[in-house]
């Protein structure tokens, strides 16, 4: 029977299932085999060994659907993806099974409190930032929706760095997560994999992903060889030298930057290697169940792959399971021996690979050293030179060959994505705009060859992770007024629009939204000591730290207010709380100058007499999944302020909106599409869209001119030499008076403002 609980501070009633009329009692009866004593006087840590225990026998005992079970013989789909950012487990694998609230029950009754549960368990991070964090919502919305798919990648020993702040500045410490309360189970599956000097055994990790109906996997690749003792105590460095020691020790901290090249190649073939044999192997699998029912003339093969299998290729990162594919099936053979000829391997995996791109900046298209790749695995380079010569072939336009010569030690430049292009299926974006500047600009000499491969793919959130487990209340709410469909079909949100001008409804949310802002506010001091007032509007900018996704613009535009503010005038203005929460990639020095930039920016504007009540600047550091998932939930405001074009969707942008924030945002990305679903009046567009920019580019962007011609822009980008911040003595030569010099001057590898802070601040400020 269902009770329904009243909770009158929030006015909310909560849906609580309970069994015969009596508080479940799974968790105690767990903890008693277990652990020999009641739920009541276990620990926390005791209460999440129980509940992932519970979580463990409810998927022994699912109920195995025969649509399901016989879609598991049909395609199926493997992600394969240098990062999966999954976050936190637990609550989402007690919603996905349908369980949360019965266990949330249980635990209150015996005084536990979920939440602090939470606490426990250590966060997977195991991606730098949006593609990865995509990457997860995607396995949860596959298994969600009962399709028939998995996800391949690297377990990491130590997922994405800890940022701590030391007199402003990052500094990068190690995150180990995997302990006795992570979700890895592991496998019997193991290869060997060959690289030229060596061969690794590996082993395979499994996370289960779980859906309403079904259960996926996250297989995740590792080796027993990994030491963890070789990274350096006071940072994130290691020792590079012994690839067995150091293969999946480390997810790459680049965002973007190119660094630590070699091992990223090791690491990117133990991935695709490991991918490529458990994809046919679970091919052949298939192929001999589905044979025994089947004819001589009908008997499925590898030959039938692309039936069987799609493999979805995250960026270039997973590219050479393309040639690795192509070797094994000219090298081994078919599943009955018979040889396979390159011609037939390449049409085979050529039609079972698909490739989705996430960015157009140029230092992020991933081209590899010939001499590295020889050095590392020489057995592909013969395949991608046939995969080159079949193009040079067919084409004359060099653009598109796959190895670019070059006279240096190089060897030539071995372009990933161009591997991709030719020799997959598909070619995605991940927004309207950003598939319209693949097809029209930066990929438009392949468009012209393969029309029919280019798609756009709008990318996505999870609803379960992204509105049911981070806003319990609103979630609740909504399946109060319009039942709860939506969990499992979003478009069922709809139905809320017949509540538009419902005042009640609208106060409820309100308050809703406040509650969430006073729980952050709470966090933030228990967790990292600051004080904020709840009582201020949340404006706030969280996501990697990158020149163009212009946190820089928000700092200036905040240096703006406080100088108007000081200057008297701005009599009415609402005390606002900007809230920043970024990493920079290690070796990124203008992105840790703009962090440091934003701590003495909060420094002067919170201690300031005439200004601390008006206005709050707070970086918090180490922002992840975790933050995440508190702070969307209180934000009044959210700012995806890229340059226009640059940002290829985004989708912090969708977790703002979903949980009822406005958006002050560049018509970039999905911001475009989010304003035509959401209308444009919740959504503050401002400056240059990408036609602009590109007219300012071929006209000749001064903004050294703008700035002159502004007093109040001049006054506000000064304050990087001015003296007003410390730049730790470097006054004039140190990382301020090097962003300077690049938004006024430009360097002799880069043109002035590249990211047009300049043009847009005055329409920014003012929107
Ligand atoms: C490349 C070479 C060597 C080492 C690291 C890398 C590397 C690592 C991570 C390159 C790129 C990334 C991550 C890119 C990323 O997160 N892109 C974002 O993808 C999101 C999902 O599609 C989009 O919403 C964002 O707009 C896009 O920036």
């Amino acid at each position: 029977i269902k009770v329904e609980s009243f909770c009158p501070r929030h006015h909310i009633y909560n849906n609580i299932r309970m069994e015969s009329g009596i508080m479940s009692d799974k968790l105690n009866s767990i903890s008693n085999e277990l652990l020999n004593k009641n739920l009541k006087a276990c620990s926390n840590e005791e209460c999440y060994e129980v509940i992932k225990e519970y979580v463990a026998r409810l998927e022994a005992l699912r109920e195995r659907e025969d649509k399901y079970l016989q879609s598991k013989l049909g395609k199926k789909l493997y992600y394969i993806s240098a990062e999966f950012l999954i976050g936190k487990l637990m609550s989402n694998n007690l919603i996905n099974l349908g369980v949360y609230d019965e266990v949330r029950a249980e635990l209150e009754a015996a005084g536990k409190e979920l939440a602090q549960i939470e606490e426990i368990e250590s966060e997977a991070s195991l991606g730098n930032g949006g593609l990865g964090r995509l990457a997860a919502c995607f396995l949860d919305s596959i298994a969600n929706l009962g399709l028939n798919g998995d996800g391949v990648g690297l377990n990491y020993h130590l997922g994405l760095f800890r940022q701590v702040f030391e007199n402003g500045r990052q500094k990068e410490v190690p995150d180990y997560w995997i302990g006795k309360d992570s979700w890895l189970i592991p496998t019997d599956v193991s290869y060997k994999i060959d690289f030229a000097d060596f061969s690794v055994t590996s082993r395979m990790y499994d996370i289960n992903v779980y859906g309403e109906k079904t259960t996926n996997k996250l297989h995740l690749f590792d080796i027993a060889t990994v030491n963890e003792a070789i990274v350096n105590k006071s940072g994130i460095d290691f020792d590079k030298d012994d690839i067995k020691e150091n293969l999946t020790l480390f997810l790459y901290p680049d965002d973007s930057d190119e660094k630590g090249r070699m091992l990223r190649i090791y690491q990117q073939y133990f991935m695709v290697s490991n991918g490529a044999r458990l994809i046919l192997d679970e091919c052949r699998a298939k192929c001999e169940q589905l044979n025994a029912a089947l004819t001589d003339g009908e008997r499925k093969s590898y030959r039938n792959l692309p039936e069987l299998a799609v493999i979805q290729i995250n960026d270039t990162h997973p590219t050479m399971i393309i040639p690795e594919l192509i070797r094994l099936l000219t090298e081994n053979g078919d599943i009955d021996g018979t040889a396979i000829s390159m011609d037939e391997a390449i049409k085979i995996v050529s039609a079972s690979c698909a490739y989705t791109n996430h960015t157009i900046l140029a230092e992020a298209l991933e081209k590899w050293p010939v001499r590295y790749l020889e050095k590392c695995v020489p057995q592909l380079m013969p395949v991608i030179r046939e995969l080159d010569k079949r193009v040079r072939e067919r084409y004359d336009d060099s653009s598109v060959y796959i190895i670019e010569e070059r006279d240096d030690d190089s060897r030539g430049l071995v372009h990933m994505a161009h591997i991709d292009i030719h020799y997959g299926m598909s070619v995605n974006g991940v927004a309207k705009l950003h598939t319209q500047i693949l097809k029209n600009t930066e990929l438009n000499n392949f468009y012209k060859l393969y029309p029919e491969k280019f798609n756009n793919k709008t990318n996505g959130i999870t609803f379960r992770r992204w509105l049911i487990h981070c806003n319990h209340e609103l979630a609740d709410y909504i399946t109060q007024l319009i039942g709860d469909g939506y969990k499992h079909d979003a478009d069922k949100l709809k139905a809320l629009m017949s509540y538009a001008e419902d005042t009640s409804v609208i106060e409820h949310l309100s308050d809703i939204k406040q509650n969430n802002k006073t729980a952050l506010a709470k966090y933030l001091y228990d967790k990292q000591g600051i004080v904020i007032n709840d009582n201020s509007i949340y404006d706030i900018q969280v996501k990697r730290l990158h020149e163009y996704k212009r946190q820089l613009l928000n700092a200036f535009s905040i240096m703006t207010i406080y100088f108007r503010i000081k200057e008297g005038k701005l009599p009415n203005w609402t005390p606002t709380t900007f809230i920043f929460g970024a990493k920079a990639a290690p070796g990124y020095a203008r992105a840790k100058a703009i962090i440091k930039y934003i701590n003495e920016i909060a420094d002067l504007v919170n201690n300031d007499p005439d200004t601390k009540d008006k206005l709050k600047v707070v970086f918090i550091s180490n922002y992840n999944v975790s933050y995440a998932e508190k702070i969307v939930v209180a934000a009044d405001l959210s700012e995806p302020t890229s340059t226009a074009g640059l940002e290829a969707s985004g989708t912090g942008n969708m977790k703002f909106m979903l949980n009822g924030a406005l958006t002050l945002g560049t018509y970039d990305g999905a911001n475009i599409e989010i304003a035509e679903c959401a209308g444009e009046e919740n959504e503050y567009i401002f400056g240059a869209r990408e036609e602009d920019i590109e007219r300012l580019k071929k006209e000749g962007y001064d903004p050294k001119k703008l700035y002159e011609a502004n007093p109040e822009i001049k006054k506000v980008v000064d304050t990087l030499i001015d003296g007003t911040f410390d730049d730790d003595g470097a006054q004039g030569e140190g990382s301020f008076a090097e962003l300077h010099n690049a938004l006024i001057n430009g360097t002799s590898w880069q043109e002035a403002d590249h990211y047009f802070h300049i043009y847009d601040l005055p329409l920014y400020v003012e929107t």
